[in-house]
């Protein structure tokens, strides 16, 4: 199938340039920035988190160089002493979200940075990909600014990865586990129902809580987690503090542990871009040891993710969430199984059976969604539901990843669909938190941050627009990769 851009795509193409999305875009940057960091959303999330202060720095990066290393400063300035980058560093004056700084009591059990209230979580570690995009998007005169920001940074993200591959990873396997869902950014997705069913809660122990985020919906209680979810994801954190975050306690003693794919992706990619951040400040005396948690996390990668335990088995959309409670994968068919794309990990002449399930109907491949862009769940199973949260709906990073992945891999016609896709739903709904496949409506909070940020992204990339208007581009041919 030859990929020439088609007539469709054409007119959206102009159509970013016309209706200035880029600008639209760019304006919900400028309004949720407090001068310090940007927020994700006015309606439901003052404060910063981490892995959206990433994806927004890469936004940024195109236009506002400046903003983006102080956006990526302030979140690392909270840095834990252990190397651990926290998911939320709070603005003390906001009181519209539960929980608030305090609940987590982190400044009296551990040792941080004073300045900072913060959680105890992790988020996916994508930072110093938004790190490499501020340098390659320098602006004029910007270029020392930018090095003096990547001397910074790099041991600050080499602290986290180490911390990664160590307090997250004593088995030594490159992988990473998360003690909580929201670690994994893919907050309530049906893969978190069984580990969360099977944690022990005597009923007095199940923390009652304002539902401050149905609240900032206007009531739209079907687009959140249930309250029963919501009592055990802060059940956890109860927990947690009981064991005052002491990493060493929650690998031994912790009810809820679980090897993630979202992680560990991300930190596979994050570290191929440490690597070239190393080369660009000249800077190799880390690069083995990073080569080395690389050739850890790949050749682990199948054996934990996979039932068969083996790369050349693999079948259908058979990768999964490794839990290492229960000893088990947690076999539930989520867009979860199709981010490896992303990673790159995936042998050439395996990546088929994934690309298939992306093509699939279940996946909205097949023109029976409202756009051709992936659900966080398939269609097809019991616990989809188009509006609700992770259990169903489109997200703009997820599809953003997948975008270039299918790239790497050649894939160019799949995933300019996807790009296309993303361009209908912000036409129809605004830069929303996340959209109903089916009908492309907009649900979750307004002015979403990495909506917009990854917008900018996907059409300011020049790279983006090749090898589009060739004629003799297959998908996933290998030449062109
Ligand atoms: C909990 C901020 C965050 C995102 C997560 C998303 C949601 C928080 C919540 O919002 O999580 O961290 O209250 O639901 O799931 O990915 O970083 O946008």
């Amino acid at each position: 199938m030859a990929v020439l851009i088609s007539g469709e795509d054409n007119r959206r193409q102009q159509s970013v340039k016309s209706n200035g999305i880029i600008q639209k875009a760019k304006a919900v940057l400028d309004a949720n920035w407090n001068g310090r960091f940007t927020i994700p959303s006015p309606v439901l999330y003052p404060h910063q988190w981490s892995w959206d202060s990433a994806f927004i720095a890469i936004g940024n990066s195109y236009a506002d160089t400046s903003r983006a290393v102080r956006e990526m400063k302030h979140l690392f300035s909270a840095q834990w002493e252990n190397g651990m980058v926290p998911h939320i560093v709070f603005n003390e004056t906001a009181k519209s979200y539960y929980p608030a700084g305090d609940f987590y009591g982190v400044r009296e059990l551990r040792t941080t940075k004073d300045d900072y209230i913060t959680s105890c979580l992790i988020q996916p570690p994508v930072h110093a990909i938004a790190a490499y995009y501020i340098y390659k998007n320098a602006q004029e005169g910007q270029r020392e600014r930018v090095l003096e920001f990547l001397r910074w940074i790099y041991p600050k993200l080499l602290d986290f990865h180490r911390y990664l591959t160590t307090y997250r990873d004593p088995e030594g396997t490159g992988l990473v586990t998360v003690f909580h869902p929201w670690e994994s950014g893919l907050d309530n997705l049906p893969v978190w129902d069984e580990p969360l069913a099977r944690l022990k809660i005597e009923k007095s122990k199940i923390p009652k809580f304002p539902r401050l985020d149905i609240k900032a919906l206007g009531g739209a209680k079907e687009t959140r987690e249930r309250d029963e979810t919501y009592g055990r994801l802060i059940y956890l954190i109860n927990r947690m503090k009981e064991l005052r975050y002491d990493e060493e306690k929650l690998n031994r003693d912790f009810p809820f542990k679980v090897k993630d794919i979202m992680c560990s992706c991300a930190m596979y990619v994050a570290n191929k871009h440490l690597l070239m951040i190393g080369e660009i400040i000249q800077d190799d005396k880390n690069s083995d040891i990073i080569r080395q948690w690389m050739r850890k996390t790949e050749f682990n990668f199948f054996k934990y993710f996979t039932p068969t335990g083996k790369v050349d088995t693999l079948e259908a959309d058979d990768l999964y969430n490794y839990d290492l409670r229960k000893e088990d994968w947690i076999r539930r068919r989520t867009v979860l199984s199709l981010l490896p794309v992303y990673s790159g990990i995936i042998p050439r002449e395996k990546i088929d059976v994934v690309v298939n399930w992306i093509n699939h109907s279940h996946y909205c491949g097949a023109g029976n969604c409202f756009a051709p862009v992936l659900p966080s769940t398939d269609l097809d199973e019991s616990y989809f539901i188009p509006q609700n949260y992770w259990r169903g709906p489109v997200w703009i990073n997820i599809n953003w990843m997948i975008y270039y992945g299918l790239r790497n891999y050649g894939f160019y016609h799949r995933a300019e669909e996807i790009r296309q896709g993303i361009l209908k739903l912000v036409e129809k709904s605004g830069f929303r938190e996340y959209f109903n496949p089916f009908t492309g409506e907009g649900l979750g909070g307004t002015n979403f941050g990495w909506t917009a940020s990854l917008v900018i992204d996907l059409f300011s990339n020049a790279d983006n627009d090749k090898p589009l208007n060739r004629t003799d581009v297959k998908d996933g041919a290998d030449e062109y990769k």
